[in-house]
């Protein structure tokens, strides 16, 4: 059965693919799985029947006959359980990378969103100047961190995993901030994450939808 995913109607980025359905895409695309899309406007997210599928009225929601997912990592995780690509056969080395899947979620990706509210909701308020620089240290010091982790290495734990497609995701949204440059290794990582070409079709299917060559459905 071909599972549906939902997206922006027209994403607030305007295509940079930094709106959560891109990683949802790109794991779809890794392991060969074609998938639909429906985009829904922020309007009927919060309608009853899209609050059916996401109790909390997000993008992306993952339908499979009559399996509904929400949560980009449940999602993922999902996605890589149940075709082979994106997680190790060794028992062992498939913990890890779901380690690093929850890693990027739950450990890398909150003080990146803290910074993204500080800089675009918070940028009016008179304590934002002050705070923004605590904000940007608090990402440094997860950033220095993951950087000592990977070395030299092309992946978080040997091969390619879900784990590399969610700390990848995550680590885009650093990229405008600048702090991503600081870190020569981090930024080769993202940057070998985006030229695979699975994550290439993510993102000009993303694309396509706010560029307007995605029929609205
Ligand atoms: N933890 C959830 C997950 O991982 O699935 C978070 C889902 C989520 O935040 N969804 C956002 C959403 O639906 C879209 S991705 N927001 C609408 C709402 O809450 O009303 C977040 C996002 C939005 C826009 C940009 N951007 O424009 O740069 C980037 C990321």
């Amino acid at each position: 059965m071909t599972p549906t995913i939902t997206a922006f109607e027209r994403s607030p980025d305007g295509g940079k693919g930094l709106a959560r359905d891109t990683r949802v895409r790109w794991a779809l695309e890794e392991v060969g799985q074609p998938y639909e899309v429906r985009l829904v406007s922020f309007q009927a997210m919060k309608q009853p029947a899209h609050l059916a599928l996401h109790p909390f009225g997000q993008i992306p929601t993952y339908q499979e006959g009559d399996l509904a997912l929400f949560e980009t990592g449940s999602i993922v995780l999902h996605i890589a359980q149940r075709r082979a690509g994106l997680l190790p056969g060794d028992a062992n080395a498939r913990a890890r990378a779901i380690s690093w899947m929850f890693a990027a979620v739950n450990t890398v990706e909150p003080p990146i969103l803290e910074l993204a509210t500080a800089r675009i909701l918070e940028s009016d308020k008179p304590w934002t100047r002050e705070r923004l620089p605590l904000v940007m240290d608090r990402v440094r010091d997860r950033l220095k961190q993951l950087s000592a982790r990977l070395g030299d290495a092309d992946w978080l734990d040997g091969a390619f995993s879900a784990g590399d497609l969610m700390m990848v995701s995550v680590l885009l949204r650093l990229r405008m901030s600048g702090i991503l440059d600081e870190f020569p290794n981090l930024s080769a990582y993202v940057a070998r994450g985006e030229a695979r070409p699975a994550y290439k079709r993510a993102f000009e299917a993303q694309l396509a939808v706010n560029t307007g060559k995605h029929p609205v459905g």
